[in-house]
């Protein structure tokens, strides 16, 4: 009778699989003015004075600046509350979001 040898049991891998990230990016339009696009990144995205104004005014001379990167739920969410908050003012102040890599 030949012997039975027990074998450990594999160690299950604890696979964490990193979510994929999303950018939030700001789009230039020529009516929004100036310090309400500042005011909504601070409000938003929780910017200070200037991490705000360095975004609005890169979106400003380039047409598009990423303002910040999150998980897709919280890209989208954010993305639409700012665009939401230019709507209510009568600006066509728009954010978008985009999957990195
Ligand atoms: N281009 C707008 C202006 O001159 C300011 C702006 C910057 C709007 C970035 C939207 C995004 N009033």
């Amino acid at each position: 009778m030949p012997d039975i040898v027990l074998l450990p049991k594999p160690q299950a891998k604890a696979k964490t699989e990193r979510p994929k990230l999303y950018k939030v990016i700001l789009l230039n339009d020529d009516y929004t003015p100036r310090d309400f696009v500042v005011k909504v990144l601070k409000s938003v995205f929780r910017m200070t004075e200037g991490e705000a104004l360095g975004v609005m005014l890169t979106a400003h001379r380039k047409g598009a600046c990423v303002v910040a990167v999150f998980t897709r739920e919280v890209a989208e969410q954010k993305a639409r509350q700012a665009t939401d908050m230019g709507g209510q003012h009568g600006y066509p102040l728009a954010f978008t979001t985009e999957k990195e890599q």
